[in-house]
């Protein structure tokens, strides 16, 4: 048997994490006045979830989230990142606020300070609420006010508690899968969609970033993007083309804006007839640092039926992948940290990494997890070389705290260091949660 892998030794004042979404933990999808989201309605259409699971239980986080931070305390996080299902605070949307879905947040926040875990809030993690995609959801512009006011009626409320705010999490994946492919919710399969959608996330987030630096916010504020290179399928010009297009629409299409206040040229033909007057400027809101969220690179072929002649293609024959067909390829996060460090001189926080199986608890009650204990230290270690490298790297939350629903793909996919028994609720921390656990201490 290989030997435990140690951690690198970080920069002192690293900051430990682990990250979670509402929508694929906190279940108690009708409790207490809480409104329906867009993965409500696409779970509850036959076909669309791999194994015709839904995410109306989940982890049942709603109610065992004293449970839930008691296993962060345990594991000695310094900070845990989750988002607010928008549709349990506002359950249109728009309107009529659920005070009972703000006291949840407000136990959890209290919950996390009282355990001496920090909390960071993302504002959205892919849960529109339906009303409003009824109305259009992101690709109506008036998009943009309902998000700020969204944001303003949480920065109100939590800005006094909260470590650091995120707008967005990976706008990229969220309006690529659910508006140009359809294979997320809410379905869409249109470029036309997936264009508009992304420039109305982007002057959303300017919006949001104005209203918590209205409120006075004390924690810092940021965006977390998932970055990663796109490698040709093929060595065809075709494909190298491909990939190279596609590079820019995943890394380029939101960090730009946001950070630079403009697309990148190559994205002018796609975004130019958008863009109304004034709308960079409102974009464009200085930031305080820069969430990556990082799995592997992305192999990209030219396929003229796809949105924008871009599809996804298999890694190379014979390359390490996980059980989602992920690439593992460690050097590959080094070297995207240090080139997104370079890009946006913020700095940065990696506020997703890690990697699925399908591990069960054992005979012993042990989950032998082996596989993530040695993909996290490759991984660890690649965010310890970019330091080297002289990119700022300020933190390491792992994907995920505890096993959920994995969006399309179901319940199968376990990403947590602590297994959950979907049946029981029950929390069984695998052999990955100690090893974590012993590094952390270690540090
Ligand atoms: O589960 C997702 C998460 O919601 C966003 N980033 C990638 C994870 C694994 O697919």
């Amino acid at each position: 048997m290989s030997k435990t892998p140690h951690l690198p030794k970080l920069p002192k004042g690293f900051i430990w994490g682990a990250s979670t979404a509402a929508a694929q933990i906190e279940g108690a999808a009708a409790d207490e006045g809480r409104g329906a989201s867009i993965w409500d309605a696409f779970a509850a259409t036959p076909g669309k979830i791999k194994d015709g699971s839904t995410p109306a239980a989940a982890c049942d986080h709603y109610h065992l989230y004293k449970e839930d931070v008691a296993l962060m305390k345990r594991l000695g996080l310094d900070a845990y990142r989750f988002s607010v299902s928008w549709s349990r605070v506002m359950p249109d949307g728009a309107g009529a606020v659920n005070d009972k879905g703000l006291d949840f947040y407000d136990r959890l926040i209290d919950e996390l300070l009282a355990s001496g875990v920090e909390p960071w809030l993302c504002l959205y993690h892919w849960d529109l609420p339906q009303a409003l995609h009824e109305k259009g959801g992101w690709t109506n512009r008036d998009a943009a006010h309902w998000f700020t006011d969204y944001a303003a009626l949480i920065a109100e409320r939590f800005g006094d508690r909260v470590a650091r705010w995120a707008t967005f999490n990976e706008p990229g994946v969220f309006t690529t899968a659910g508006y140009a492919v359809g294979y997320h919710a809410p379905g869409i399969a249109d470029l036309g969609a997936y264009l508009a959608a992304a420039h109305n996330v982007n002057r959303s987030h300017g919006g949001a970033v104005r209203a918590l630096r209205a409120a006075g916010v004390k924690g810092q504020i940021g965006v977390v993007c998932n970055q990663q290179p796109a490698r040709p399928a093929t060595p065809s010009d075709e494909d190298k083309a491909a990939a190279t297009l596609y590079e820019l629409f995943w890394n380029r299409t939101f960090a730009d804006p946001m950070i630079l206040g403009s697309y990148p040229e190559g994205l002018t033909p796609f975004f130019g007839g958008l863009i109304k007057d004034g709308d960079l400027e409102a974009i464009r809101e200085p930031l305080d640092f820069l969430g990556v969220n990082h799995y592997s690179p992305t192999y990209v072929k030219s396929d003229p039926s796809a949105p924008g002649g871009l599809a996804q293609a298999k890694p190379p024959e014979g390359a390490p992948v996980t059980m989602m067909g992920w690439e593992i390829a460690p050097k590959a996060f080094a070297q995207t940290l240090i080139q997104e460090y370079a890009r946006y001189k913020l700095p940065i926080v990696v506020t997703e990494n890690g990697v699925a199986d399908r591990a069960e608890v054992g005979p012993d009650g042990e989950v032998d997890d082996r596989l993530r204990i040695d993909y996290l230290s490759k991984y660890v270690g690649a965010v310890a070389s970019a330091i080297d490298a002289g990119a700022r790297i300020d933190g390491y939350f792992v994907w995920s705290l505890i096993d959920n629903f994995e969006w399309a793909e179901g319940y199968e996919p376990r990403f947590g260091v602590v297994h959950v028994d979907f049946t029981t609720q029950k929390r069984t921390p695998k052999r990955s949660f100690d090893w974590m656990r012993k590094e952390i201490r270690r540090q």
